[in-house]
């Protein structure tokens, strides 16, 4: 676990499954244009969630690269979930704004929301091909900068499936400077 706490916003790394983060007020779902379960991420989210997740997102759909959205969180331990469509690497451009845009779109909807604490998943970097070094420093960096100005949320957390994603992902919040 890699902890750092800018301005009073505590950002931290760990390993495990974005579908057990009990403490947290929103998850945020690598979701795909439809919006509709899938595999990875959006795969977890919806199988635990329930159908009524599917039910609730197939209006807000389609949403473009970069864009996020709030539900409910049903049968999830959260009361929320934030949709980002992150780019699908080698075809959405640019590649590193988009990615960016989801970080900062997902922090807009939670404060929007009046919401506490955000878990974020690795988005793009399981099916949609982006490389995990970049897309970690793009995450980080856009959610340190993004701290000093949050007024509800407090609290946020990147979920790596893998110990080398948590390592690379530790290192860049490490690297990051405010
Ligand atoms: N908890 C935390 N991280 C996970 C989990 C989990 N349960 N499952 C996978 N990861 P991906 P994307 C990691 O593919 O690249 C879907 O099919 C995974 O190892 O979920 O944005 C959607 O329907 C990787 O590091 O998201 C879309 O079509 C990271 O989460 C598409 O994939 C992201 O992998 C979205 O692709």
């Amino acid at each position: 676990m890699t902890s750092r706490t800018i301005v009073g916003v505590t950002i931290e790394c760990i390993q495990g499954d974005i579908v057990d983060q009990l403490d947290m007020d929103a998850v945020v779902n690598a979701a795909n244009v439809q919006l509709a379960p899938g595999g990875g991420v959006a795969g977890a989210i919806h199988r635990v969630a329930g159908p009524g997740l599917a039910r609730e997102c197939a209006p807000l759909a389609p949403i473009r690269p970069g864009e996020a959205v709030i539900s409910g969180g049903h049968d999830l331990p959260n009361p929320h979930v934030i949709h980002c469509l992150g780019p699908v690497y080698g075809m959405d451009e640019p590649a590193d704004e988009l990615l960016a845009a989801c970080y900062r779109n997902a922090l807009a909807r939670a404060e929007e929301t009046g919401l506490g604490s955000v878990a974020f998943p690795s988005i793009s970097t399981g099916a949609f091909g982006y490389p995990v070094e970049p897309a970690a420093k793009i995450a980080i960096d856009t959610v340190v900068d993004a701290a000093p100005s949050l007024k509800t949320v407090q609290r946020l957390r990147f979920v790596l499936h893998s110990e080398s994603d948590l390592g690379i992902y530790g290192r860049a919040l490490e690297g990051s400077s405010v």
